[in-house]
Protein backbone atom coordinates (compact mmCIF):
# COMPACT_ATOMS: atom_id res chain seq x y z
CA UNK A 1 0.00 0.00 0.00
CA UNK A 2 1.45 3.56 -1.43
CA UNK A 3 -0.50 5.24 1.14
CA UNK A 4 -2.43 5.45 3.98
CA UNK A 5 -4.87 7.84 5.28
CA UNK A 6 -7.68 8.29 7.80
CA UNK A 7 -9.92 11.67 8.32
CA UNK A 8 -12.54 12.90 11.09
CA UNK A 9 -15.70 15.22 10.32
CA UNK A 10 -18.56 16.26 12.42
CA UNK A 11 -21.28 18.67 12.07
CA UNK A 12 -21.28 22.23 14.29
CA UNK A 13 -22.93 21.84 17.54
CA UNK A 14 -26.68 21.39 17.96
CA UNK A 15 -26.81 20.25 14.11
CA UNK A 16 -26.88 16.89 12.66
CA UNK A 17 -25.96 17.51 9.20
CA UNK A 18 -22.66 18.46 8.27
CA UNK A 19 -22.28 21.35 5.64
CA UNK A 20 -18.58 19.35 4.87
CA UNK A 21 -17.72 16.97 3.57
CA UNK A 22 -14.64 14.92 2.77
CA UNK A 23 -13.74 12.42 -0.28
CA UNK A 24 -10.56 9.77 -0.43
CA UNK A 25 -10.20 7.83 -3.28
CA UNK A 26 -7.37 5.27 -3.60
CA UNK A 27 -6.57 4.33 -7.31
CA UNK A 28 -3.44 2.22 -8.26
CA UNK A 29 -0.84 4.19 -7.60
CA UNK A 30 -2.38 7.68 -6.43
CA UNK A 31 -4.98 8.93 -3.87
CA UNK A 32 -7.20 11.70 -4.69
CA UNK A 33 -8.64 13.64 -1.23
CA UNK A 34 -10.76 16.77 -1.09
CA UNK A 35 -12.34 18.65 1.82
CA UNK A 36 -15.31 20.58 0.80
CA UNK A 37 -17.31 22.93 3.11
CA UNK A 38 -20.52 23.61 1.61
CA UNK A 39 -21.22 27.38 2.52
CA UNK A 40 -23.56 28.63 4.83
CA UNK A 41 -24.77 25.22 7.33
CA UNK A 42 -27.12 22.45 7.34
CA UNK A 43 -29.01 20.83 4.65
CA UNK A 44 -28.43 23.44 2.27
CA UNK A 45 -24.60 23.17 3.06
CA UNK A 46 -24.88 20.01 2.73
CA UNK A 47 -26.81 19.76 -0.44
CA UNK A 48 -23.82 21.46 -2.24
CA UNK A 49 -21.07 19.86 -1.12
CA UNK A 50 -22.34 16.51 -2.10
CA UNK A 51 -22.86 17.79 -5.65
CA UNK A 52 -19.12 18.58 -5.42
CA UNK A 53 -18.42 14.85 -4.28
CA UNK A 54 -21.01 13.33 -7.13
CA UNK A 55 -18.52 15.16 -9.86
CA UNK A 56 -15.19 14.30 -7.52
CA UNK A 57 -16.56 10.45 -7.85
CA UNK A 58 -17.37 10.55 -11.22
CA UNK A 59 -14.01 12.35 -12.72
CA UNK A 60 -11.96 11.37 -10.36
CA UNK A 61 -8.67 10.26 -12.68
CA UNK A 62 -9.09 13.58 -14.45
CA UNK A 63 -6.71 16.65 -13.91
CA UNK A 64 -7.79 18.62 -11.15
CA UNK A 65 -8.41 21.38 -13.18
CA UNK A 66 -10.74 19.78 -14.71
CA UNK A 67 -12.42 18.61 -11.42
CA UNK A 68 -12.89 22.11 -10.19
CA UNK A 69 -14.33 23.31 -13.26
CA UNK A 70 -16.76 20.94 -12.96
CA UNK A 71 -17.80 20.78 -9.75
CA UNK A 72 -18.24 24.62 -10.32
CA UNK A 73 -21.03 24.37 -13.06
CA UNK A 74 -22.39 21.36 -10.77
CA UNK A 75 -22.69 24.10 -8.20
CA UNK A 76 -24.06 26.66 -9.91
CA UNK A 77 -28.02 27.08 -8.16
CA UNK A 78 -26.63 26.04 -4.87
CA UNK A 79 -24.90 27.75 -1.97
CA UNK A 80 -21.76 27.43 -3.43
CA UNK A 81 -18.51 25.66 -1.73
CA UNK A 82 -15.14 25.53 -1.31
CA UNK A 83 -12.70 23.15 -1.90
CA UNK A 84 -9.34 21.97 -1.54
CA UNK A 85 -8.04 18.62 -3.74
CA UNK A 86 -5.21 17.09 -3.21
CA UNK A 87 -3.58 14.46 -5.30
CA UNK A 88 -0.80 12.42 -4.56
CA UNK A 89 1.07 10.08 -7.15
CA UNK A 90 3.21 7.30 -5.52
CA UNK A 91 5.26 7.62 -9.41
CA UNK A 92 7.66 10.51 -9.13
CA UNK A 93 6.13 11.00 -5.63
CA UNK A 94 4.62 14.33 -6.98
CA UNK A 95 1.63 15.94 -5.02
CA UNK A 96 -0.31 18.03 -6.84
CA UNK A 97 -2.72 20.82 -4.94
CA UNK A 98 -5.79 23.48 -6.37
CA UNK A 99 -7.58 24.88 -3.82
CA UNK A 100 -10.87 27.61 -3.82
CA UNK A 101 -11.62 29.37 -0.91
CA UNK A 102 -10.77 28.68 2.95
CA UNK A 103 -9.28 25.18 2.79
CA UNK A 104 -5.83 24.49 4.80
CA UNK A 105 -3.04 22.51 3.72
CA UNK A 106 -0.63 21.22 6.15
CA UNK A 107 2.49 19.49 5.28
CA UNK A 108 5.09 17.66 7.42
CA UNK A 109 8.31 17.24 5.10
CA UNK A 110 11.51 18.22 5.03
CA UNK A 111 11.22 20.14 1.64
CA UNK A 112 8.69 23.17 1.86
CA UNK A 113 5.55 22.35 0.99
CA UNK A 114 3.21 24.84 1.58
CA UNK A 115 0.42 24.40 -0.84
CA UNK A 116 -2.47 27.47 -0.84
CA UNK A 117 -5.79 27.89 -1.71
CA UNK A 118 -6.85 31.04 -4.01
CA UNK A 119 -10.57 33.13 -3.01
CA UNK A 120 -13.37 32.10 -4.55
CA UNK A 121 -16.71 30.50 -4.42
CA UNK A 122 -17.83 26.63 -6.59
CA UNK A 123 -20.66 27.76 -8.16
CA UNK A 124 -20.34 31.59 -8.17
CA UNK A 125 -16.80 32.70 -8.12
CA UNK A 126 -14.36 30.45 -9.31
CA UNK A 127 -10.30 32.37 -9.71
CA UNK A 128 -7.68 31.87 -12.10
CA UNK A 129 -6.96 28.42 -10.74
CA UNK A 130 -3.01 27.83 -9.22
CA UNK A 131 -2.46 24.43 -9.68
CA UNK A 132 0.95 23.76 -7.27
CA UNK A 133 2.84 20.77 -8.05
CA UNK A 134 5.37 19.56 -5.26
CA UNK A 135 7.97 16.42 -5.29
CA UNK A 136 7.18 14.40 -1.53
CA UNK A 137 9.19 12.12 0.29
CA UNK A 138 8.32 9.09 1.59
CA UNK A 139 6.61 9.24 5.07
CA UNK A 140 5.67 12.77 4.35
CA UNK A 141 2.35 13.62 6.01
CA UNK A 142 0.22 15.68 4.27
CA UNK A 143 -3.49 17.24 6.15
CA UNK A 144 -6.80 19.01 4.52
CA UNK A 145 -8.48 20.69 6.89
CA UNK A 146 -11.67 22.66 6.52
CA UNK A 147 -12.35 26.20 8.60
CA UNK A 148 -13.92 24.42 11.45
CA UNK A 149 -10.57 23.38 12.19
CA UNK A 150 -8.03 26.24 14.03
CA UNK A 151 -4.87 26.85 11.56
CA UNK A 152 -3.59 27.27 15.21
CA UNK A 153 -2.84 23.09 14.90
CA UNK A 154 -0.02 23.96 12.46
CA UNK A 155 2.03 25.85 14.86
CA UNK A 156 2.20 23.02 17.40
CA UNK A 157 5.46 21.95 17.77
CA UNK A 158 4.47 19.03 20.07
CA UNK A 159 1.88 17.60 17.23
CA UNK A 160 2.91 14.00 17.40
CA UNK A 161 3.40 12.31 13.84
CA UNK A 162 4.12 8.88 14.98
CA UNK A 163 0.63 8.04 15.57
CA UNK A 164 -1.93 6.38 12.54
CA UNK A 165 -2.96 8.71 10.12
CA UNK A 166 -6.56 8.13 11.89
CA UNK A 167 -5.11 8.65 14.72
CA UNK A 168 -3.38 11.98 14.41
CA UNK A 169 -6.68 13.10 12.55
CA UNK A 170 -8.78 12.67 15.72
CA UNK A 171 -6.29 14.21 18.05
CA UNK A 172 -6.60 16.99 15.78
CA UNK A 173 -10.59 17.22 15.70
CA UNK A 174 -10.38 16.75 19.75
CA UNK A 175 -8.06 19.59 20.15
CA UNK A 176 -8.46 22.24 17.70
CA UNK A 177 -12.09 21.60 16.02
CA UNK A 178 -14.00 24.68 16.43
CA UNK A 179 -17.66 23.80 18.31
CA UNK A 180 -19.45 26.66 15.98
CA UNK A 181 -18.99 25.09 12.52
CA UNK A 182 -18.59 22.00 10.69
CA UNK A 183 -15.17 20.95 10.76
CA UNK A 184 -13.45 17.97 8.74
CA UNK A 185 -9.35 17.39 8.67
CA UNK A 186 -8.18 14.51 6.21
CA UNK A 187 -4.47 13.11 7.35
CA UNK A 188 -2.48 11.06 4.32
CA UNK A 189 0.63 9.79 4.80
CA UNK A 190 3.09 8.53 2.24
MN1 LIG B 1 -16.75 26.09 7.57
Amino acid sequence: MAFTWGAACRPKQGQTVSGDVYVVLEQQNQILATVIDGLGGGSEAAHAALKAEEVIRQYSDRPLKDIIHMAHTALHHTRGAVIGVMRLEQENRQATYIGVGNIGVQVYSQWSIKPISKNGILGFRLPTLLELTYTYDLNDTFILFSDGISSRFAQDRQLDLKPSPQQIANIIMQGYGKAIDDATVVVMRT
